[in-house]
């Protein structure tokens, strides 16, 4: 292909078109000015519009994670930039592929302490898989090649590139190029003798649990994860986002383990004598106290990123890799040992987790209760949506632990949540970044009242879209989560966590133009789910005012090990 002459800004926007981008989420501002111009003339670049860049960073994490495509996002210098910082960082704890693209001041000023000016490089360095402050024009199309490239392989996560002006305004021989060579970055497979080793330890196990991650969606490994549970015919435990990396109605799955796990699934991890760990990486809120952690358990650990193995728990087998192209092997590998040599009887083992399961069920009591539970609605919700049929979102709080609670993901890329960072606010931006990426498919929000108001400008925007997500906002008028700790840890000492002064969804929603509707009680809940439910034009933002005392149990107290569950009896 002969090169063509354009600016760095024009350049940009062709790199995207190259790279397959369809939605970009972000604000202009003096420093990006030149590519916002360039957009213009795109006719495959759709921008969308946001309120504020934070919301820009979350919905592109929403789109990347409904869709296993790289989510893009925009923002000017300075506190453009800035303001895309949480959003980056929540990309980075999740492994969300991501670009972030970035207008600086020209060249010429930075260090200066010029009007806008931000080290948004140096600010984002610790999360961001890698960033790149583009000085020569002639290194443009590269670096936006590169960008995506280390975004998307390996482990996936944020990465930014920062433009200044001068060099989006200068003139470039464009040309995008074909392949990648990055020295030093070779995230590509390679053998693992390990495989045997592996093996035989899931042989010879007697209470074996497979652990499931986030890695899992990451390498879309779900197919593999099925072959390989149904071969072992082990209890399933997952992390918040393991959920839909094998079905949760499935006899085998115990669901989420950790701080708000089933009784049952932190008994079984802790009473296992081998965790199989796909994609996962033992942080606190699922090991509890590091040093009592499955006492008993040896560790087959597979992920793609070495600095996890052996990093928190030390894994008796490391098998660094691609999931999707190790798992085979390694099922492979077991149905081999499991011909060679009988394996252990795992008839009590499966009994014994069987009646756990039975003596400590998930519980809640809704009759006999004046106000609407929140599992209450998460359930109903389930029940409405065919057995939840619908990718779901949260903010961050006790409604999001709710929603993992019982919401049953049984398809992965299905319950889109802040994991890591746990950063409130993401709920409305992700909903409206997946309901993009997937338009055909139903997204609903399950979302807290502290958590929906750090980011409810952005209503503008998915009325704006016309996006039929539906929110519904478990309002218990109280920071709850934070509330829970005060009330179990701190002597009902309720410092600034009350919302009551929180404003009436309802009329927000109306006078952001959407449709808001409110449950106070029971009766009043069916209803109103099934209106929402049913509303297709447009947003939909339903204030569900539910008992503002309850608590998410079982809880396993920071720090605690992992079976010391307090719940509440
Ligand atoms: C951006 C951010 N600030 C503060 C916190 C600390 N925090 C964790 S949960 C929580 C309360 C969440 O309240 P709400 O969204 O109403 O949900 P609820 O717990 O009541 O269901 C807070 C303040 C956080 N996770 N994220």
């Amino acid at each position: 292909m002969p090169k063509e002459k354009m600016t760095g800004a024009q350049a940009l926007v062709r790199c995207l078109e190259a790279e397959g981008v369809d939605y970009i989420f972000g604000i202009p501002g003096g420093a990006i000015l030149p590519i916002y111009d360039a957009l213009f003339d795109s006719k495959k670049l759709k921008h969308v519009l946001v309120r504020h860049e934070q919301v820009a960073a979350h919905a592109a994490e929403g789109y990347a994670h409904a869709t296993g495509r790289v989510g893009v996002c925009f923002g000017t210098s300075g506190p453009g930039a800035t303001n895309l910082v949480t959003g980056i960082a929540d990309a980075y704890m999740d492994s969300v592929p991501m670009v972030a693209i970035t207008g600086n001041v020209a060249s010429t000023l930075i260090g200066t302490d010029a009007f806008q000016e931000a080290d948004i490089t140096g600010i984002t360095m610790p999360i961001t898989k890698h960033n790149w402050l583009v000085t020569d024009v002639r290194d443009l199309a590269r670096t936006v090649k590169e960008a995506f490239y280390v975004a998307r392989t390996g482990r996936p996560g944020p990465v930014l590139v920062d433009i200044p002006k001068d060099i989006q305004n200068a003139e470039v021989d464009f040309e995008y190029p074909e392949a990648v060579h990055i020295p030093g970055y070779l995230p590509t497979q390679r053998e693992e003798p390990r495989l045997k080793d592996a093996a035989v330890l899931v042989r010879g196990a007697s209470r074996p649990v497979v652990y499931l991650g986030g890695g899992v969606r990451h390498a879309d490994a779900h197919k593999e994860v099925f072959a390989f549970c149904e071969l072992l015919d082990a209890p399933v435990v997952t992390t918040v986002h393991g959920k839909g990396a094998f079905p949760e109605t499935h006899p085998l799955c115990l669901g989420m383990f950790g701080m708000h796990g089933g009784r049952y699934a932190n008994y079984a991890v802790q009473h296992s004598d081998l965790i199989i760990a796909l994609g996962a990486r033992f942080d606190d809120r699922v090991t509890g106290k590091l040093a009592t952690f499955a006492p008993e358990a040896k560790v087959v650990h597979l992920d793609i990123d070495p600095a996890e193995i052996s990093k928190l728990v030390t894994a008796t087998v490391p098998l660094v890799g691609n999931l999707k192209v190790l798992l085979p092997q390694l099922t492979e590998a077991v149905r081999k040992a499991f011909a060679e040599h009988r394996r252990p009887d795992q008839g009590p083992w499966k009994k014994r987790v069987q009646e756990w399961r039975e003596k400590f069920p998930l519980k809640y009591r809704q009759e006999g209760q004046k106000h609407i539970l929140p599992q209450t609605v998460v359930e109903l919700l389930w029940r409405k949506t065919g057995g939840g049929k619908c990718i779901v979102t949260t903010g961050v709080g006790e409604h999001q632990m709710f929603a993992a609670q019982y919401w049953k993901t049984n398809q992965p890329r299905q319950f889109i949540t802040s994991g890591g960072l746990g950063t409130m606010g993401f709920c409305l931006p992700a909903s409206i970044g997946a309901q993009l990426g997937r338009p055909t498919d139903l997204v609903i929000g399950i979302d807290g009242d502290g958590s929906f108001q750090m980011t409810l400008q952005d209503l503008a925007t998915a009325v704006d879209l016309k996006l039929p997500i539906k929110i519904f906002i478990l309002n218990n008028l109280f920071l709850g989560m934070v509330r829970q700790w005060q009330e179990l840890f701190y002597e009902n000492r309720f410092s600034e966590t009350p919302l009551t002064d929180c404003p009436d969804f309802v009329k927000l929603a109306d006078a952001y133009g959407c449709l808001g509707l409110r449950a106070r009680t029971v009766d009043e809940l069916e209803p109103v789910v099934d209106r929402a439910l049913a509303h297709k034009d447009g947003p939909c933002i339903v204030d569900v005012r539910v008992r503002r005392q309850e608590k998410v149990f079982p809880m396993v107290p920071a720090g605690a090990p992992l079976n010391d569950m307090i719940d509440g009896e």
